[in-house]
């Protein structure tokens, strides 16, 4: 809790170290009520430093025992604490330091440094948990080399893990003592310690230089029937590693935990992952498809960060981006590759839009490589992560599949065992290509969400076509008059007859025919396309070239003519979309008839069993409330409610038999695998079934029969959620019993249960969330809890959330200040929402000013909650 206003940390300080640690020698005596830390470190003086530098270390919520240097324990006037620091005045340039700290895991509520989760213990050290542990130079750029020993009662503990190898074991007098060594220098956020009474699945993994690597997932036993899927997909993520990447493990053994109690999905400490249970245990009786692929891509980004993160890290932490956008870009790759890749570019470009654009459009708008931050917990954020990746992905597109591939070799090359920066990356990149990214890393600097204005003209006479786009960054907190970015745009020109036509572009040289990529570098520039007899309908930014916002206005018969046609799946789907925001348009303004072509195109999807299902799922379905949000100059959550189902009843309705007969085609019962085919086969079922239900009873009737029936929780869930939101309260609420007598023993699958009631536009009014709260499967401290009620309430049922009388915010605003002590991140995490208030009609606005103003008003508010409300509130 803070007593002063907190302070920023800026970028332009960074400056290195006094101090290196060379070695860090850990010993942990786990006792029921505190674990005393012993921590033995080899320091010398970085040869920048001044000869009188005091030692700084950082710590939190310590108590300290004793300091030693050299075997010669301190007085007390030697050094001097305060809340965040050890500092000792004065030390040798090179010398041993022993410190004894006592702390609390029990007690560990903020769920940072070691905790208590049920019976076990384990470790959260990224961004800065690790001081909670012992005082250190907690910073990513000070990497050691780490030997750690566990002492504690061996029946309680049989497993006691650290990262590397475990070199030595011994019990005696009931009490175990186990000693890990990792050879690989690492900064102290990569440190993890477990201990509990867990089980285990093994398996191996053969590296492509022919070594073996153990494979080992820990779970609580009730949990054992459900790591099959994760080891499966460990294995393909080290082999498309070696196989994409170059990249080969460097341990004897990779382990991953499972806890119920954590902050985020996982986290990639070397050699021993430990994951929040929601995002690793699967089997097909608990877990939804979408949960599969969940696990899939989070298990392969954090065995990806051995290489970007772990053995190549980050100088500090403004350049987060450059481990986690570029993971992101490798697990996004990884997964379009096991599955579908459109559909993958989809689901991204939906959350880049809905989530992402709103964050650059909003108070906590940064840049991917932030400037200031004053508590980096709430820079963990879709601009460093999602945004980042799409940086990346522009710079594959710009250099194609085999300059990245250079580059990104030269990268792990050159900086293996280093702490970097982002430009460190992008000059590999450079370097390896021969280009000059000069301009490019604007993308890096400058936040916000450039806007893309297209004027296309058509000229018979001379067979041309003249594009001229301009662009313009809106201004963002601390930000204004950007120049203009270097923005790659796809681009395909399509003949009447649905066929790309071949591209003649002058400047040529802005043109590379290879990728189809058009480079657009100016404020405004103008291109021109020749030897075309007629005029093609042009399809632009293909692939989601690039993270912006589009102005081109196209008729809806251009939309719907690249609906059918366009060779680019993601530009179908986007053509589909934009469709149906203009529908969803003209339905607030009145009554809404789905056009007979449109109802024909969609026919004719339903129709085709050529198609990958998923995609067809995609194409049919209506972009989410938020999305419709992100494309209204003003919010009105309401209308956009009203508009939204007036479409979609009108869909159920002119397609119900399609819908039908596309349900019946698909509804067999093949054992459940967790297959691509089988996953697509079963998300357009569901989606058939979805508007049934909508257009009539008979659909009703199927979802309970097909709840009853189903063998896994996909299609069960999938019932669940379309009975909650049919509107017959009384079926959902005696569904919603069901369910939650056969699975309330089951924690992730109830978090599921939360999650659908306090979603539902039908079900979630703040009076109805509140007694969710007081339910026996609700449980403050549990993260998973609070985001499947607090957290689905506030993103997805966006009626209830901006309810007239203001009291969802009021709940939100209760929620964060309950958190605020306990656990900062969760709290500021939760007040997401909230921040958009500008976006919001007035009266709505200044209902969410208010609470904001509320939780301002607080007189103890954790850094973390601090630095949004007051930025929120400017
Ligand atoms: N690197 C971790 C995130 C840690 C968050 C700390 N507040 C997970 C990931 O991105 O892989
Ligand atoms: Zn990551």
């Amino acid at each position: 809790m803070r007593d002063a206003q907190p302070k920023a940390i800026f970028l332009k300080d960074y400056r290195q170290p006094d101090y290196w640690i060379t070695s860090t020698d850990l010993t942990f005596e786990l006792n029921d009520d505190s674990t005393l830390v012993t921590s033995r470190l080899s320091l010398v003086r970085n040869e920048q430093a001044q000869a009188t530098a005091p030692l700084v270390l950082a710590g939190q919520e310590l108590e300290l025992i004793s300091v030693a240097i050299d075997g010669v324990t301190l007085a007390a006037s030697a050094y001097q604490t305060d809340d965040e620091s050890l500092t000792i005045h004065s030390v040798p340039a090179q010398f041993e330091l022993k410190i004894v700290t006592r702390i609390y895991p029990a007690k560990n509520t903020a769920l940072e440094g070691l905790y208590r989760s049920g019976g076990m213990y384990c470790t959260q050290c990224e961004a800065e948990g690790f001081r909670r542990i012992t005082y250190y130079l907690d910073r990513p750029d000070v990497m050691s080399v780490f030997t750690t020993h566990i002492i504690a009662d061996a029946a309680s503990f049989p497993v006691m893990l650290s990262n590397g190898n475990l070199v030595a074991e011994s019990e005696s007098n009931g009490l175990r003592k186990v000693s890990w060594h990792d050879p690989h220098k690492k900064p102290a956020y990569l440190f993890a310690l477990v201990a509990g009474n867990l089980l285990h699945k093994e398996d191996e993994f053969m590296t492509c230089s022919g070594r073996k690597v153990a494979l080992k997932i820990f779970v609580e036993p009730q949990n054992f029937d459900k790591t099959d899927y994760a080891l499966d997909a460990l294995k393909r993520s080290m082999r498309w590693d070696e196989e994409v990447y170059g990249r080969e493990y460097d341990l004897d053994i990779f382990m991953i935990v499972a806890v119920d109690d954590f902050n985020m999905g996982a986290m990639e400490n070397k050699g021993l992952n430990i994951f929040n249970s929601s995002c690793v245990l699967a089997n097909p009786a608990t877990a939804t498809d979408a949960a599969y692929l969940r696990i899939e891509s989070i298990v392969a980004h954090e065995y990806f960060h051995n290489w970007s993160g772990n053995r190549v890290t980050c100088r500090d932490w403004f350049q987060l981006s450059l481990k986690e956008g570029f993971t992101v870009f490798r697990d996004s790759h990884f997964s379009a590759d096991m599955n579908s890749a459109t559909v993958k570019r989809i689901e991204d470009a939906n959350v880049m839009r809905t989530v992402q654009f709103a964050e650059d459009g909003g108070p906590m708008a940064h840049p991917v490589q932030p400037d200031s931050f004053i508590e980096i917990s709430n820079f963990y954020t879709v601009t460093i992560y999602e945004k980042g990746s799409e940086v990346v992905g522009m710079l594959y597109k710009i250099l194609g599949k085999d300059g990245f591939r250079k580059g990104t070799d030269l990268y792990f090359a050159r900086h293996d065992g280093q702490a970097v920066t982002i430009y460190d990356f992008v000059g590999a990149l450079e370097e390896a290509n021969g280009v000059d990214l000069t301009l490019f890393k604007r993308w890096y600097k400058q936040a916000g969400t450039p806007v893309v204005n297209v004027q296309s003209q058509y000229d018979a006479q001379s067979q041309q076509l003249t594009l001229t786009l301009r662009q313009h960054c809106p201004d963002t907190p601390g930000q204004s008059n950007k120049l203009p970015m270097w923005i790659p745009v796809q681009l395909g020109l399509i003949g009447a007859n649905g066929n790309d036509l071949p591209v003649q572009v002058e400047p040529a040289s802005a043109w590379t025919a290879s990728s189809q990529v058009l480079h657009f570098t100016d404020a405004e520039q103008t291109f021109v396309f020749s030897g075309l007899a007629e005029e093609p309908k042009v399809s632009l930014f293909r692939d989601f070239s690039a993270p912006v916002k589009v102005e081109f206005a196209q008729s809806d018969d251009d939309l719907l003519f690249l609906l059918r046609h366009d060779s680019d799946g993601f530009n179908r789907w986007d053509a589909g979309q934009r469709l149906m925001l203009n529908w969803i348009a003209a339905a607030k303004e009145g009554e809404f008839t789905l056009p007979a072509a449109a109802r024909d195109a969609f026919d004719a999807l339903l129709a085709d069993e050529t198609l990958d299902a998923s995609m067809v799922t995609y194409l049919l379905s209506l972009p989410s409330e938020a999305y419709v949000a992100e494309f209204s100059p003003v919010v009105d959550p309401l209308a956009i409610h009203n508009a939204r189902k007036t479409v979609q009843m009108a869909i159920a309705r002119e397609l119900k038999d399609d819908f039908i007969r596309c349900y019946q085609r698909l509804n067999h019962s093949d054992a459940y695998q967790p297959v691509p085919a089988q996953m697509s086969a079963r998300a357009l079922k569901n989606l058939a079934l979805s508007y049934w239900v909508k257009a009539e009873s008979a659909g009703l009737e199927q979802a309970l029969a097909q709840y009853d029936a189903a063998d896994n929780m996909t299609d069960q869930m999938a019932s669940l959620v379309a009975v909650v939101n049919s509107g017959d309260r009384a079926r959902a609420e005696s569904l919603l019993a069901r369910f939650y007598e056969r699975w309330s023993k089951d924690a992730l699958v109830v978090n599921q249960w939360l999650s659908v009631q306090a979603g539902s536009a039908e079900l979630g009014s703040a009076a109805f969330i509140r007694s969710l709260l007081q339910h026996e499967a609700f449980d403050w401290r549990n993260p998973n809890k609070v985001r499947s009620v607090i957290g689905a309430f506030a993103n997805q049922s966006l009626v209830n959330f901006h309810a007239a009388d203001g009291s969802g915010y009021e709940l939100l605003a209760d929620a964060v200040l309950r958190l605020n002590e306990a656990n900062p991140q969760i709290a500021a995490r939760l007040l997401g929402p909230l921040t958009k208030w500008k976006r919001l009609v007035p009266a709505q606005a200044s209902l969410m000013k208010a609470q904001l103003a509320r939780i301002m008003a607080h007189g103890s508010l954790s850094k973390d909650v601090y630095e949004v409300v007051s930025k929120s509130l400017v």
